[in-house]
């Protein structure tokens, strides 16, 4: 899908109507718009935090943008194409919570080797409260980036080794909802 035509043909629709939980018609209105934004067909980091700087102009949303951008870009070329894009958009809008914690979990583990570690939950906390700045009120035992990933740590991280595996993430997150909050956040975009 890497050419731009102004619409998608029969066979890429009926591929994504079977990968997404979007119909043709939706489909179609989604690569209307994607090309709007983003004539080329391939939306590079600039144009992507450009978009979420809207949503977010008293917070800086740059780092957010970046770590979500590296989820996006599956194959990991620096560019998101329609498929990337309406693939990781059917997910976090549309997908079951199994569906939306794997794709958290990838994420909060930046160096995809299967953990999350203490300091990489602690960068994408800190980008979330440096994109959203004054926007949310928290409470006292969050309302710094160390208060929160210390808390979610003492709720998910059962053997105590310091990092979680995809299970520990998995079992915490369905007792806290507010820990797919990068996600929800994301939501808002859409
Ligand atoms: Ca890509
Ligand atoms: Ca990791």
């Amino acid at each position: 899908m890497g050419k731009s035509h102004s619409k998608l043909t029969q066979e890429e629709v009926s591929d994504l109507v079977k990968q997404t939980y979007f119909d043709k018609k939706e489909l179609q209105q989604w690569y209307k718009g994607f090309l709007k934004d983003c004539p080329s067909g391939q939306l590079d980091k600039k144009e992507f935090t450009r978009i979420y700087s809207q949503f977010f102009p008293f917070g800086d949303p740059a780092e957010f943008a970046d770590y979500v951008f590296n989820v996006f870009d599956e194959n990991k070329n620096g560019t998101i194409d329609f498929k990337e894009f309406i693939c990781a958009l059917s997910v976090t809008s549309r997908g079951q919570l199994d569906e939306k914690l794997k794709w958290a979990f990838q994420l909060y583990d930046i160096n995809g080797d299967g953990f999350i570690t203490y300091d990489e939950m602690l960068k994408i906390v800190q980008s979330i409260y440096r994109m959203t700045g004054q926007m949310v009120k928290l409470p006292s035992d969050e309302d710094t980036p160390e208060k929160r990933v210390d808390k979610i740590f003492r709720n998910m991280d059962r053997d105590k080794d310091a990092k979680l595996t995809f299970e520990e993430f998995v079992e915490g997150s369905k007792q806290d909802p507010t820990i797919v909050q990068a996600l929800q956040l994301y939501d808002g975009l859409v």
